[in-house]
C-alpha cells in the first residue's frame, strides 16, 4: 500500500546524504529523497541511478550484477509496519521493470530507467505515497 511506501522511502530516503558525494546527483536535482514521488519530478538523471545503487549498497539490497536481491529486499520490506502486504508486489514490479531495461550495460544508467518503470507502475497499481505522507513519518527514522 501507499502507507506502507512512505515508510520504506522515508527509511530509504535517508541514505541519500551518504550517497550524494560519490553519487555525484546534484541538490538543485534533487535535494530529499522523498521528492521521487512528485508528480512533476522526472526520474531521469543517470546520477540518481546511481545514488540509488549506493543508497541500495547501504542496506545490501542488490546481488552483485546490480539487479535486486529478491530476499533480502523482501525481509527488507517487510521490517516496516505492515511491511508483508508490499513486499511480493513491490519485488514483483521491480523485477518486471529489471527485465524490460536488461540490456542497458551501463549500471546507472539501467537502474535510473528501472526506477522511472517502477515509479510509472507504482502508481498505476496505487502504491505509490503522496510526499505528504512520506513527511508525516520521516521523523520516525
Ligand atoms: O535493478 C536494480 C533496481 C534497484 C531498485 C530500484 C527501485 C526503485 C528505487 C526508487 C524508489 C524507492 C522507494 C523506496 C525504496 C525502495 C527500496
Amino acid at each position: 500500500t501507499a502507507e506502507v511506501m512512505s515508510h520504506v522511502t522515508a527509511h530509504f530516503g535517508k541514505a541519500l546524504e551518504e550517497c550524494r558525494e560519490e553519487s555525484g546527483l546534484p541538490v538543485e536535482v534533487m535535494d530529499e529523497f522523498k521528492h521521487f514521488w512528485r508528480e512533476d519530478f522526472e526520474v531521469v538523471h543517470r546520477e540518481l541511478g546511481c545514488a540509488i545503487i549506493c543508497m541500495s549498497n547501504k542496506f545490501e539490497l542488490l546481488q552483485d550484477d546490480t539487479r535486486i536481491h529478491h530476499v533480502k529486499m523482501h525481509d527488507y520490506i517487510k521490517s516496516f509496519p505492515n511491511g508483508q502486504v508490499l513486499s511480493e508486489k513491490m519485488v514483483q514490479l521491480i523485477h518486471n521493470c529489471e527485465k524490460q531495461y536488461d540490456d542497458i550495460a551501463d549500471d546507472c544508467d539501467r537502474v535510473v530507467k528501472v526506477a522511472a518503470c517502477f515509479k510509472k507502475d507504482a502508481k498505476k497499481e496505487g502504491i505509490a505515497p503522496e510526499v505528504a505522507m512520506i513527511e508525516a513519518v520521516i521523523e520516525k527514522y
